[in-house]
């Protein structure tokens, strides 16, 4: 590739000067559920490892189950699931109660891509995925470094102020 992938696929700031403290920390990132579409999971994941954070990408058609596992084997912190086939309320039923009964209770649970089929109302889109269960709920088009800032934050790696900053 003639110019680094940063750029292409504006990343934004090399967030790699952070490196150190993320390096530790496993981020488990995959597509949800019989969904092909797997652009967007792989530039998420791009964007974590290059700020840091050791990925275990999971590629397509996962079921929670397969990202629980993943999770166990490698004492992950984080589950970052992609959706973008509109049909992520139905997959990701259950997550967060599968997650409890294998024993990640503090695991943090982020779900972005196209969650539902068509243009429907954010806030109400919001309201359910989190009623499931997710910490965190993405629009489409979320840049990963909004998620990135939010992941060390819940982590409690920087302060708000900080957190800001590192993801400018
Ligand atoms: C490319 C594409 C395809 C390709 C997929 C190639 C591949 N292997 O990935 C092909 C042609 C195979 C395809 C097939 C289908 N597709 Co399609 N596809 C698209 C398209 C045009 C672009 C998706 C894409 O790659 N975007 C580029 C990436 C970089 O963006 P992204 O995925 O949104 O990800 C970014 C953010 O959302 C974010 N992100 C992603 N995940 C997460 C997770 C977290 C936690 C966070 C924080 C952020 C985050 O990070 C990324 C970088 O910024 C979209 C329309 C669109 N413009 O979005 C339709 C679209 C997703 N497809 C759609 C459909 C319906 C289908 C099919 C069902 C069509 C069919 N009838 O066969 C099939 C799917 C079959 C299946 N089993 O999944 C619909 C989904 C319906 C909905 N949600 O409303 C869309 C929205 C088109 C539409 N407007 O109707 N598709």
């Amino acid at each position: 590739m003639g110019q680094p992938a940063r750029a292409i696929f504006n990343l934004g700031n090399d967030m790699s000067a952070n490196e150190g403290t993320e390096k530790a920390i496993t981020v488990i990132s995959g597509v949800l559920g019989p969904d092909i579409h797997i652009i967007g999971n792989t530039i998420l994941s791009y964007a974590l490892r290059e700020a840091g954070f050791n990925v275990v990408s999971l590629g397509i058609f996962n079921t929670p189950e397969d990202f629980i596992r993943a999770a166990i084997e490698t004492d992950a912190k984080a589950i970052f699931v992609s959706s973008l086939h509109g049909h992520g309320e139905i997959d990701a039923r259950g997550f967060r109660e599968r997650c409890e009964e294998a024993g990640l209770e503090g695991i943090l649970l982020y779900i972005g891509g196209n969650l539902m089929v068509g243009k429907q109302d954010w806030a109400g889109v919001e309201q359910r995925f989190k009623a499931l269960g997710f910490d965190r709920v993405y629009p489409p088009k979320t840049r990963p470094q909004e998620a990135i800032r939010d992941l060390r934050r819940d982590l409690g790696l920087v302060g708000d102020g900080d957190a800001e900053a590192a993801a400018r």
